[in-house]
C-alpha cells in the first residue's frame, strides 16, 4: 500500500513474520502443556497418530486418528478452532473422527486434542489443518474500452461508486497531512469535493453503504465514517492491526489487511461477524488489498502485482484471476501500483487506476485464448 521500499519491505517481512510465527506457535504449543512430572511422555496424554501438520482439499474429508494409551485420562475433546467436534468419555484405544472439510471455509485452522484427568487437570496435542480450494481459478484477461483523467497527485487508496458519483480515498505516504476523501468527476478527472484529514492520519480504502461513507486507515486503526454529501466526519470507530481495502455487500463492510483473511464487520459497530480466508488450490493469497464487491462476489487487487482475484464470499474461494498487466504498462508511468477497483452498478461499467496514475481505465476481462 505504501510507497517507500523500506515500507514496503517490512510489510512482506511483516507478513513472512506472521506466518512464521502461526506456524512456530502451533509447532511448539504442540508439545505436551503440564508442569507435572510425567512418567511416561509417550502414552500420558491422547496424541494425534500423525506428527505434521495437514493439507487437504475442500470437499474431501478426512480421518483424524489417536490413541488412549493412560487408563487415568478421563475425557478427551476434540476442537477444530473454538468449536467442539466430538467429546469422547472414559476412552479407551484407537480412537478417530472424521473430518468432513466442506462444512468449513477455506483455511487455517488449529486442530486440538485436549486430555482431562481427575485432578481436572487438562493437557492438549495441537496441529494445524490447512483446507485448500477445490477451484482452479479462471485465468482472465483485461481490455482498455475507455480512458479518463486521473489527478496523478493522488495516491489511491479506495475507489467506488455511489450510483454516479465516484469517490476517491488518497493516502499519505510521505507523511504530509496529505490524506483525503473527495468527490471527483469520472469525466474531467476534477475534483467536485473533498474532505482532508490532518497527519498522522494515513488513509486508506473506502465504501459508501447507505449515507455513510467508511474510510479505513493504514496504521491509525481508525475506521473514519462521514456523511456521503457533505463528506463531514460523523464518528469513527477503532480496529486491531491494519487497515488495507474497504468494500460492502449491502448488509456488512468487508475489510482486508494485507493478508489472505477478509473480516466481514457490523456497520454500525465495525464488530467482526465473520472471518473468511482467501485461498487456491495451492494455498492462501496474501497482499489483498483495494476491493470492490461486484455482482455477489468480492473482487480484490493484490498489492504489488498486476493481477485482480474474484473471491466467492461465502467460502473464500479464488474463482477467477484477472491479469491486468495490459492496464497496468498503460496506466503506470513514473506512477505506483495499481490500486483502485470501482463497479458502476447501473452500467456494469468497472474501471481501474493506481496510485499516482494520469488516468482511470474503463476495462472489461475475457478469458485467455489457449494457443
Ligand atoms: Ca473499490
Amino acid at each position: 500500500m505504501k510507497i517507500s521500499l523500506q515500507t514496503k519491505l517490512n510489510k512482506n517481512v511483516m507478513n513472512k513474520v506472521f506466518y512464521f510465527s502461526i506456524i512456530l506457535f502451533l509447532f511448539f504449543t504442540s508439545c505436551d502443556t503440564n508442569d507435572v512430572e510425567l512418567d511416561n511422555t509417550a502414552s500420558f496424554i491422547a496424541k494425534f497418530s500423525f506428527e505434521k501438520n495437514l493439507a487437504t482439499t475442500f470437499g474431501q474429508s478426512i480421518p483424524l486418528t489417536f490413541e488412549v494409551k493412560n487408563k487415568q485420562i478421563q475425557k478427551i475433546e476434540l476442537y477444530l478452532q473454538d468449536s467442539l467436534l466430538e467429546t469422547w468419555k472414559n476412552p479407551k484405544g484407537k480412537l478417530n473422527y472424521i473430518l468432513d472439510t466442506k462444512n468449513y471455509t477455506l483455511g487455517s485452522y488449529q486442530l486440538q486434542l485436549k486430555s482431562y484427568f481427575a485432578s481436572d487437570e487438562s493437557f492438549y496435542d495441537t496441529r494445524l489443518l490447512r483446507i485448500l480450494s477445490d477451484v482452479q481459478p479462471i485465468e482472465l484477461n483485461a481490455n482498455i474500452l475507455n480512458i479518463y483523467p486521473h489527478n496523478e497527485t493522488h495516491f489511491t487508496q479506495g475507489l467506488e461508486f455511489d450510483g454516479d458519483n465516484l469517490y476517491e480515498s488518497i493516502g499519505d505516504p510521505n507523511d504530509t497531512g496529505a490524506s483525503k476523501l473527495m468527490l471527483v468527476d469520472l469525466k474531467s478527472g476534477k475534483v467536485i469535493k473533498e474532505m482532508g484529514q490532518e497527519r498522522p492520519i494515513f488513509a486508506e480504502g473506502l465504501t459508501i453503504l447507505g449515507d455513510k461513507i467508511f474510510q479505513l486507515t493504514y496504521k491509525n486503526q481508525k475506521c473514519l465514517v462521514y456523511d456521503k454529501n457533505s463528506l463531514q466526519l460523523l464518528n469513527e470507530f477503532v480496529y486491531s492491526g491494519e487497515g488495507w481495502g474497504l468494500c460492502n455487500d449491502g448488509k456488512y463492510i468487508i475489510m482486508s489487511n494485507g493478508t489472505e483473511y477478509l473480516t466481514f464487520r457490523d456497520p454500525s459497530t465495525f464488530q467482526i461477524v465473520k472471518t473468511i480466508q482467501v485461498y487456491d488450490p495451492l494455498g492462501p493469497r496474501i497482499q489483498l488489498n483495494e476491493l470492490e464487491y461486484i455482482e455477489g462476489k468480492i473482487w480484490a487487487n493484490i498489492w504489488m502485482l498486476d493481477l485482480l482475484l474474484e473471491i466467492d464470499p461465502i467460502n473464500g474461494k479464488v474463482l477467477k484471476e484477472m491479469n491486468c498487466n495490459t492496464v497496468s504498462s498503460k496506466g503506470k508511468g513514473s506512477g505506483d501500483v495499481l490500486n483502485g477497483i470501482a463497479f458502476h452498478q447501473k452500467t456494469k461499467h468497472i474501471y481501474l487506476t493506481g496510485k499516482y496514475w494520469k488516468n482511470i481505465f474503463q476495462v472489461k476481462f475475457e478469458e485467455k485464448k489457449s494457443l
